[in-house]
């Protein structure tokens, strides 16, 4: 699988009906019953989060050129990536109509109207659409797609820098929590000047590693400071009477976070999905004969009654085929637990569980302690998930002192720590000379020289092959 997870990755996708990407446009797929699942129990997550201090909205997906165009800097990040409408059945459109790439230009036009005084603020909204990016760069299943299905875009806006700030440290939390619940770890940087998002003041961002060692960024919170406002006319009576600029922050997630679900649990036997986040968190695999099957599936269905009463997902695959297919077909899907019940575990008064993060056969009484036993063999797969993550992350992630130990060390897989004096130039230079990305910058330093200027080091910076 790490020798080739971009084909692993790929055909996964399809074996375990996460998407269809024979839907005949390049870069825009189908997401199928079981991809859809996870998408929604994990969207579920994030809007929890959300919905405890921001408002969910809906905006139009299509934005007026003249609204786009305002912002400059923000506009020219963007010009060679948008799908435009122009035509209105047969007749021209006079104005053209963007795909939203992103919904800023949507958004804060309208956030200018709504915001009168320092009440109104903060403003703090989200949405969950789709946004269309015409992406020159190879596309990949949900890791780079031209339609971004499942974009979760916040937006705020706040009467002072500090409050942005604070946003910006409450976005952190959030997705940690977020990523957290996923059992994905991540490391966290602020975007170099020349990455970070188009009319932002600074970008922070969060990357995982995939198992072929390559970073996917799966999520970005952007400090926008007074830009937008400046370019959109959002201004609120302060308390001392006065007109000001409001100061914004927008954050973002998308398709990626279930790729990187899929990426960094699977294994050679399939997907190992974290029991928040799995369709079904456990399935039930009657093993029948002639003789005894009605009582077999009576007590199949009276275990998955009583773990649906206790809150889990569950299902009995009844499917007229060999037990062995099954177990293959859930390993493939990765359910997280599988009960085996046969009539000598009936006999027995016994179920075989089976967690799909190990091997082991676990024998658990059918008796009242049986909800709390799955409850608590969830809880710990789902912990055994995010250890094995995380130790695969602090694994490969390494320290260097030169360029040419930088080059070896992510060729082979890993993302590399170093120092770095923070200059512009000098970070190109780092790019050109290794041929990898700088992530960003991590930790202040006090001490020690830049890998590459030989200057004073201000900070530490990772680097590593990416997506
Ligand atoms: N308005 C802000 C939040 C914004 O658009 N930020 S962003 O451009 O960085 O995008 C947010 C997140 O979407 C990124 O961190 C990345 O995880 C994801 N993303 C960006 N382009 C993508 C693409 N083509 N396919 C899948 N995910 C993408
Ligand atoms: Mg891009």
């Amino acid at each position: 699988m790490v020798e080739n997870f971009d084909e692993w990755f790929h055909d996964i996708l399809e074996q375990a009906d996460i998407t269809d990407s024979r839907y005949p446009i390049k870069g825009m797929a189908v997401w199928r019953p079981y991809g859809f699942q996870i998408r929604k129990h994990s969207m579920n997550i994030i809007k929890k989060l959300l919905d405890k201090d921001h408002d969910e909205v809906l905006f139009p997906l299509l934005v007026p050129e003249t609204e786009l165009a305002k912002e400059g800097i923000h506009v020219k990040g963007f010009e060679d990536e948008v799908y435009w409408v122009t035509k209105g059945g047969k007749n021209d459109l006079n104005e053209h109509l963007a795909l939203r790439p992103t919904s800023e230009t949507a958004i804060y036009p309208m956030y200018s109207l709504w915001i009168r005084t320092h009440i109104d603020l903060p403003i703090k909204m989200y949405q969950i659409v789709n946004t269309f990016r015409y992406e020159t760069k190879h596309t990949r299943p949900l890791i780079r797609v031209r339609e971004i299905t499942t974009f979760k875009e916040a937006h705020t806006a706040h009467a002072t820098k500090e409050e942005s700030d604070e946003q910006i440290q409450d976005f952190i939390e959030m997705y940690k929590e977020f990523f957290d619940d996923l059992g994905i770890p991540y490391l966290i940087s602020k975007r170099p000047e020349w990455d970070k998002f188009p009319g932002s003041d600074y970008t922070m961002a969060f990357d995982v590693i995939m198992p072929n060692g390559k970073t996917l960024q799966i999520g970005t919170i952007h400090n926008l400071g007074q830009t937008f406002a400046k370019t959109f006319d959002i201004t609120f009576e302060d308390k001392d009477g006065e007109h000001k600029y409001v100061y914004q922050t927008c954050a973002g997630v998308s398709d990626r976070v279930i790729a990187s679900v899929i990426g960094i649990h699977g294994d050679d036997k399939g997907l190992r999905l974290p029991p928040k986040v799995s369709p079904k968190q456990v399935t039930i695999i009657p093993i029948l004969f002639k003789k005894g099957k009605e009582e077999v599936l009576a007590k199949c269905g009276e275990i998955k009654e009583t773990l649906e009463n206790a809150g889990l997902r569950v299902s009995i695959d009844d499917r007229d085929i060999r037990p062995g297919k099954k177990f293959n077909d859930w390993e493939l899907k990765g359910t997280p637990i599988k009960l085996e019940l046969g009539p000598r575990d009936l006999q027995n008064n016994i179920t075989i569980a089976m967690r799909r993060d190990e091997e082991e056969k676990i024998e658990i009484p059918l008796d009242e302690s049986l909800a709390n036993n799955i409850i608590e063999l969830l809880d710990e797969s789902s912990k055994s998930l995010s250890a094995q993550a995380l130790a695969f992350q602090e694994e490969h992630v390494k320290f260097a002192t030169d360029l040419d130990e930088v080059a070896e060390l992510v060729e082979s897989g890993n993302v590399v720590k170093f120092l770095w004096c923070g200059d512009e130039e000098v970070g190109h230079e780092i790019e050109e000379k290794t041929g990898y990305d700088v992530l960003g910058i991590q930790e202040e330093v006090s001490e020690g020289k830049c890998i590459a200027s030989g200057k004073d080091a201000k900070y530490t910076a990772l680097i590593a092959k990416t997506y």
